[in-house]
């Protein structure tokens, strides 16, 4: 018993002190520069620590064609409900859509119930969707939940390697042929927009549902930086709420019930959401969810517009100084990240490594033209701009940036001589952008808007 307990106590102290050391590692000392990653407002973060006994709690149950609470099988649901409900509005109204649902729980969750939702209520198993190395998330592909959890049969897009988005011609041929229940667009390496508004009527023509996947763009099309997917003919939007959207970790499922059919399809994806795919839909990101998407209405345009040029800053620099980033004849990039083959040096995976080496933190990544099987060791990175924007990184601090990289990528200093100069670089941004300090800055501001 006591050799047992002193190893419980061993772990515990690690558990503690791992915690303590990641926060000031990662938020403290690194320069992040994953693309899938989020930073959240002191605002948000207060949201968070409000809402402990929120985390405790259960609200199963149905919703309505609004997206607000219609039935709840527990009690003591007063302020839940409208908790939910505040939440779902203030989503509904950034995007400006009619139906939202906010209780999943990460975006691949939001994926899950929007696929399981449209083969049931198109009664077709079939689905196309961009190749996993030209930037499909996993959850969309054979060997995610896509195939091995909901049995969907996936056929590819046609993918423009120089373009680098899907090929609108060869895939209406493809869509024509297939003849799938849903079409999907957007993913995990997305520099361009996709052709939803091209594809739109093919999708009509052979009566598929459009799920687009936003959880990479979600902030940019909240501040009017990419593509309006709901105004351009998807049907559904799924995202995570944790990446360019800087709100908590969590996913959200959106659409405009515009027809009988999309209407007819809410009602299946809600019932992919509860019963068949949650229980706990972890309650206390809600007020989070909200304090984000209004800090995303105030000041989410010029977030966005920095964010995106930053990372054309980024692909520019680094481009002049040799490496190879991908679409160069297009800016480079039209969202927050770049992709940058780097197989001269190496490849993704010791890349990834080096900078880690050196405080800079981002992930190999496969390009378009890989063996969409070797994640192993890719040949590319992506790198991500969204949080050193929300730090207050303007354009000369990017260029900043990017010499430390260059000099890691080249090999022309040691990753342990960079990591100082990171450390020194980061502690120069100790303010988050673009959002409030506190939830009392919140309601002052508003109230100041509206003249109270
Ligand atoms: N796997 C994540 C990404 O990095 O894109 C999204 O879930």
């Amino acid at each position: 018993m006591l050799g047992e307990m002193d190893e419980i106590l061993n772990l515990t102290l690690e558990l503690i002190e791992a915690s303590q050391a990641h926060e000031q590692y990662r938020d403290i000392e690194c320069i992040n520069l994953i693309a899938s990653e989020g930073i959240k407002s002191p605002a948000v973060k207060e949201m968070l620590r409000l809402c402990m006994d929120l985390e405790s709690r259960y609200a199963e149950g149905e919703n309505d064609l609004e997206g607000h609470v219609k039935v709840r099988y527990y009690q003591g649901q007063k302020y839940i409900t409208k908790i939910e409900n505040c939440a779902a509005d203030i989503i509904k109204n950034l995007f400006k859509c009619s139906w939202t649902d906010v209780r999943l729980v990460s975006g691949t969750h939001a994926n899950l119930a929007t696929f399981k939702g449209l083969s049931l209520a198109t009664k077709n198993k079939k689905m196309v969707v961009t190749p996993l190395s030209c930037g499909a998330h996993i959850s969309h592909d054979y060997a995610g939940l896509a195939g091995r959890v909901l049995g969907l049969e996936m056929i590819d897009h046609a993918y423009d390697v120089r373009e680098m988005t899907i090929d609108t011609d060869k895939s209406a041929q493809i869509i024509r042929a297939a003849k799938p229940g849903i079409i999907t667009f957007g993913g995990s390496l997305f520099l361009f927009p996709h052709p939803v508004k091209e594809l739109r009527s093919v999708a009509d023509e052979v009566g598929a549902y459009i799920a687009y996947d936003a959880a990479h763009v979600l902030g940019l099309i909240a501040g009017g930086a990419f593509q309006d997917p709901l105004r351009e003919g998807a049907d559904f939007v799924t995202a995570s709420t944790h990446k360019t959207f800087p709100g908590p970790q969590g996913g959200v499922i959106l659409a405009d019930a515009k027809s009988s059919s999309v209407e007819d399809a809410i009602k299946w994806v809600q019932h992919a959401v509860f019963p068949l795919s949650t229980s706990n839909t972890h309650l206390a990101r809600l007020p989070a969810l909200g304090v984000a998407a209004l800090e995303l209405k105030l000041f989410g345009a010029e977030l966005a517009k920095q964010t995106v040029r930053n990372a054309q800053v980024a692909g520019q620099y680094l481009y002049e100084h040799g490496v190879k980033v991908l679409g160069e004849h297009k800016g480079f990039t039209m969202s927050h990240q770049l992709a940058v083959d780097v197989r001269e040096y190496g490849g993704g995976k010791k890349v990834a490594q080096d900078l880690e080496e050196a405080n800079i933190i981002l992930n190999r990544n496969l390009l378009p033209y890989d063996d969409q099987n070797n994640r192993e060791n890719p040949s590319g990175i992506r790198i991500g701009f969204q949080d050193v924007t929300r730090r207050g990184f303007k354009e000369g601090d990017i260029k900043y940036l990017c010499d430390l990289m260059l000099k890691v990528i080249k090999g022309t200093r040691k990753p342990q001589e960079v990591k100082e100069e990171v450390i020194a670089f980061r502690k120069q941004f100790n303010k988050i952008e673009y959002g409030f300090n506190s939830l009392e800055e919140v309601v002052k501001h508003l109230k100041n808007i509206v003249g109270k």
